[in-house]
């Protein structure tokens, strides 16, 4: 049989799920789409999951799409972009923006391409001293991918956005956290344990208020002041009825710890 393109791991209520397609910096083939979706599935719909950290095998998180893959266009013949970004990679991207509890993408190595934006979708991004970002796009004629163009001006402004996706210039995890495109740069040595603690974290923490504290800032974007003072109010008061913040005040009041369960 041959090996997975995408391994699973339980360490609690946290999983793991690693891009395993080192030979080729993990890049993305049609088989490993499938793959990844399933297990973002699969994370969703298991109770026991409280966080996912995404990250690559070997020595890459990602090189965007493989271009060696069947409709890449290697034998001559433009092949089917247009339906490979809107049937693979927007879904991975919505799956993943719409998860029910916190993403973080672990980047290991290089993050290129759509692999690079995958990775700055995650609800959070800690990247080792070595790794780096490319928006490798431009390089090959193509432009940014994976919801790059939605991301980047968000995250880093018009400018940065614009300059990284022309130049297609690799981004160092220290400067990438400088701008503030990700959380954290962290030393190799110790990106495991500090993203594990991170997740470990964020798994004992209000699952369903950190899902819908994503969904609406993402949403506010698009909204003027008086517009997300409204959507504050109404999902507060969506989330005062859950069990969540109920434990929430009890647990403050008793001078205990809180177990939330709400996912
Ligand atoms: O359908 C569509 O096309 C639309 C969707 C597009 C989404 C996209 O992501 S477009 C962008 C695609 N990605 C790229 O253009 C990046 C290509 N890769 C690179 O530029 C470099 O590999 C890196 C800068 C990422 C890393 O460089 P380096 O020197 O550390 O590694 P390397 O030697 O280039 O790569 C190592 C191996 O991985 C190598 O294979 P080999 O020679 O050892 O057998 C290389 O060919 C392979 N590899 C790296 N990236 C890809 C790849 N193979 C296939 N596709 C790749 N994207």
């Amino acid at each position: 049989m041959s090996e997975p393109l995408v391994l699973v791991a339980d360490d609690g209520p946290v999983r793991t799920i690693t891009l395993n397609r080192p030979a080729a910096l993990n890049s993305f083939t049609a088989v490993m789409h499938g793959q990844l979706l399933a297990a973002l599935n699969a994370a969703a719909a298991d109770e026991g999951v409280r966080c996912v950290v995404l990250t690559g095998a070997g020595r890459g998180f990602c090189a965007g799409q493989d271009l060696n893959d069947e409709g890449m266009g290697g034998d001559g013949q433009p092949g089917d972009v247009e339906g490979i970004v809107e049937r693979l990679y927007k879904p991975l991207a919505l799956r993943i923006r719409d998860m029910p509890v916190p993403v973080l993408a672990m980047v290991n190595g290089v993050a290129a391409g759509a692999g690079a934006n995958i990775a700055l979708g995650c609800d959070m991004v800690i990247a080792a001293r070595s790794a780096s970002f490319i928006q490798a796009f431009s390089k090959i004629g193509l432009v940014p991918d994976g919801g790059g163009t939605w991301l980047l001006p968000r995250l880093v402004g018009r400018a940065q956005a614009i300059g990284l996706a022309m130049t297609g210039d690799k981004l160092s995890a220290e400067d990438a956290a400088n701008m503030g495109m990700i959380w954290r740069c962290v030393d190799d040595a110790a990106l495991r344990d500090t993203t594990l603690a991170l997740a470990n974290k964020l798994a004992a923490m209000p699952s369903r208020a950190l899902a819908h504290t994503r969904r609406i800032m993402d949403s506010a974007l698009l909204m003027d002041f008086g517009q997300a003072l409204s959507q504050e109010a109404r999902v507060q008061g969506e989330m005062s009825r859950a069990g969540d913040f109920a434990e929430g005040v009890a647990a403050f009041l008793q001078k205990r710890a809180p177990v939330f369960k709400d996912r």
